[in-house]
């Protein structure tokens, strides 16, 4: 069951989907295990272009549609979607270089970027900051021909392992007129990363603080205008937000195969799983579902394509809506493997625990409904 691509697309999806089955599903269960972050994976990757989807080609990005990204970034999940969503935020943040970076960080960063030989990260989040975002609290002072960066960032994803850091950070008033974004290397001197968050999934990939203190940086660093910062950030996420709901996809998808697989092969009370129409009515449900959120998430990606105006509320429904779906699909699927299910035999528990924080990151899907209704009602 498919969409009709058209040739550029088929030709993305097929390169991913080659990608993905020999390079990374056959480790993912590993990576999990054993927390391992597969930065040379990451990098083949950007070989193939996969480090700059949707980046200008100016930067040596590929420049495609957000809608051929979406494909990209759900193959990848179909094999391990705590690396594929790493694979996306690393895009984003390379986005947002390309698009907002002056000549020179474009020039030094660009190409490491977009090719995967250095990587990025997204810094958006404060320990006293998560939804409220507008109310971040690191200060960014203008001092002779640069700035000097002092706060905490809360959740980094790749924090301690990347090498630039997309950073929002506050140089004027209060509020998201009074924020501004920079381009940090990840080495720069006052610079320190806290311990690794224990999480429940993501294994794959870290997540950390990280913590600036006197952090100085040029002029040249800052991506936009002084106050364009939170536009900046919001506009990575209308991409990211899409990219993450692809990765729920991509999960989904390979629960549904693994569960069609799985209730032809198990046998109880002398037939096949298949055979009841309780469990055939379950899996007819969970395509349903899966399709309908493919094809929000595409709406969402090509009204972003457009520039239309409603874009940010489209991808904000489609991210609520696909994550919150894929993962209770997800969950089905677990289900019909009954106790085996809940073991490290079958990936079920592994998509489950990746696809559950999709629910929360990259602003939660409490605020994908602030986003929604405040496009409906004005309010
Ligand atoms: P809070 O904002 O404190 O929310 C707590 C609860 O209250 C949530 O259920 C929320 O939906 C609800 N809530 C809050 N406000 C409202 C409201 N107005 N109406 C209704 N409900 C509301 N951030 C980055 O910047 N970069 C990263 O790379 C990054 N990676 C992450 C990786 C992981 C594994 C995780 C877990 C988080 C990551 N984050 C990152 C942070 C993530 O974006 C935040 O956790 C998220 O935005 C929520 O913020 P919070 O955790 O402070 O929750
Ligand atoms: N595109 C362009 N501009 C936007 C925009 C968007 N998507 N969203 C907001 N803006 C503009 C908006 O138009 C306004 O400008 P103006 O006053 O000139 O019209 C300005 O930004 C402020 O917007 P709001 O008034 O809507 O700001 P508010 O403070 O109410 O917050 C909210 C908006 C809640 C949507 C935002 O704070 C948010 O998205 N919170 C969630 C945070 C989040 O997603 N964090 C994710 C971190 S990254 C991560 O998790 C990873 C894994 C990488």
């Amino acid at each position: 069951m498919d969409l009709e691509l058209n040739e550029e697309q088929q030709a993305f999806r097929d390169a991913a989907r080659e990608f993905a089955q020999a390079r990374m599903a056959p480790f993912a269960a590993q990576w999990d295990a054993e927390h391992h972050f597969p930065r040379d994976v990451i990098a083949a990757g950007g070989e193939l272009g996969f480090c700059g989807l949707y980046a200008n080609p100016d930067i040596g990005g590929l420049g495609v549609s957000r809608l051929s990204a979406a494909m990209v970034f759900e193959e990848l999940a179909a094999a391990c979607p705590s690396t594929a969503a790493y694979f996306t935020i690393h895009n984003m943040a390379t986005w947002m270089l390309g698009q907002w970076g002056t000549a020179e960080v474009k020039a030094e960063w660009g190409e490491a970027l977009t090719s995967g030989r250095k990587l990025g990260s997204y810094c958006l989040t404060e320990p006293g900051s998560g939804s409220d975002a507008a109310s971040l609290k690191t200060r960014a002072v203008r001092e002779g021909d640069g700035y000097l960066i002092s706060g905490s960032k809360a959740f980094i994803s790749g924090g301690g392992h990347s090498d630039l850091l997309v950073v929002m950070a506050r140089t004027g008033q209060d509020g998201p007129k009074g924020i501004s974004a920079f381009a940090v290397p990840a080495d720069a001197p006052g610079i320190t990363y806290g311990r690794q968050e224990e999480k429940m999934g993501w294994h794959s990939q870290p997540t950390c603080g990280i913590t600036f203190e006197n952090v100085r940086v040029p002029l040249a660093s800052r991506l936009g205008e002084e106050g364009e910062g939170f536009v900046v950030a919001m506009k990575g996420l209308d991409g990211g937000r899409i990219n993450i709901a692809s990765c729920s996809l991509g999960g989904a998808q390979a629960a549904l195969d693994q569960a069609r697989r799985y209730l032809g092969e198990r046998r109880q009370f002398g037939k096949a799983l298949a055979e009841f129409q309780a469990l055939q009515f379950r899996v007819a449900d969970m395509a349903t579902n899966l399709v309908a959120s493919r094809q929000m998430v595409h709406s969402a990606a090509a009204k972003l394509d457009a520039g239309s105006a409603d874009a940010s509320a489209w991808c904000a429904m489609a991210k609520r809506f696909a994550t919150d779906t894929c993962f209770a699909l997800v969950d089905d699927a677990l289900q019909l493997h009954g106790g085996y299910g809940y073991t490290r035999e079958f990936p079920l528990e592994r998509l489950l625990r990746d696809l559950r924080v999709h629910r929360i990151l990259e602003g939660t899907n409490e605020v994908m409904r602030l986003i929604v209704s405040r496009r409906l009602l004005g309010s």
